[in-house]
């Protein structure tokens, strides 16, 4: 039995599933996965399933009906976790954006430093990402720079996708409240673990854009994680109601909570 689990949503990734799955089981510290499968047209649950054989109780698949977005996907898989036992909980891409060796580093982050979510940060010590177009680098960097002044969050990297959070944390967050998608999802986990007076603690690493299959976030998830940041801090709240002329598309992605 493993104390981590690592959860992979996925949606089309035959080109880097296997990959990734045999990666993280050749690491020295165990660690099993779940994979949150979206029924993926291009046959990625097939790929899963047939190693499964190989990986009986270290490997596990969820799967749903159709793509219903990266934040359903890890609250599923934060359910399944804390139902299953585990004390150590991951989110990390497929696509090898996030090196898998650094999960034993966020591990120690959490189980020997004190850390109760540990952030795999590309803006510690820098820019630390490889291959993006500079356009994704700095929309990416100056929504980090826009959550930590909306929230007063000390984190340099606030939509970062690689992370491992205590049991404890998922415990306590009400993970039925949360609503969101995308980079708004990373933004509203890390800001309910900060809110509730957890240790939220950065490690550096270095992200690597993907290199096989393509990329899925759209327009609608840049522009959610825009609400969500205002949504989470409640001064603002109080602006945006005086301002609802502005603020159109806040029902269609925030709701009226
Ligand atoms: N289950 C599930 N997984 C998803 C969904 N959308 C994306 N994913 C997976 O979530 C991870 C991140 O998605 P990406 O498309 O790589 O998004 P991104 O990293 O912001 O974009 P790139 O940097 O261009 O790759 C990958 O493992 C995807 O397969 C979804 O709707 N459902
Ligand atoms: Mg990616």
């Amino acid at each position: 039995m493993s104390d981590s689990l690592v959860i992979i949503p996925t949606y089309n990734e035959k080109e880097n599933i296997e990959r990734i799955i045999r990666k993280v089981f050749s690491l020295e510290k165990e660690f099993h996965i779940l994979i949150i499968e979206d029924n993926s047209p291009d046959g990625t649950a097939a790929i899963v399933k047939k190693l499964m054989k190989e990986f009986p109780d270290r490997l596990f698949i969820e799967e749903r009906k159709g793509k219903l977005g990266l934040g359903t996907a890890y609250i599923h898989g934060f359910k399944w976790s804390l139902k299953h036992g585990y004390g150590y909980t991951f989110e990390m891409d497929a696509d090898f954006s996030h090196n898998p060796d650094d999960l034993i580093r966020l591990y120690n982050a959490c189980a020997n430093e004190g850390g109760d979510v540990a952030i795999g940060s590309r803006y510690i010590t820098g820019v630390n990402v490889v291959n993006w177009p500079m356009g994704r680098v700095l929309m990416s960097y100056y929504a980090s720079a826009y959550v930590r002044f909306i929230t007063r969050m000390k984190i340099r990297d606030t939509t970062a996708g690689f992370k491992c959070y205590k049991r404890k944390v998922l415990e306590t967050i009400d993970l039925d409240s949360v609503r969101s998608d995308g980079y708004a999802f990373q933004i509203e986990l890390t800001y309910l673990a900060f809110k509730h007076g957890f240790r939220v603690t950065e490690v550096p690493i270095i992200f690597r854009e993907r290199i096989h299959g393509y990329s899925k976030i759209s327009r609608k998830v840049v522009r959610e994680a825009f609400w969500i940041t205002l949504k989470c801090h409640a001064p603002w709240r109080e602006i945006w109601h005086h301002l609802p002329f502005l603020f159109r598309d806040y029902d269609e992605f925030v709701g009226k909570g």
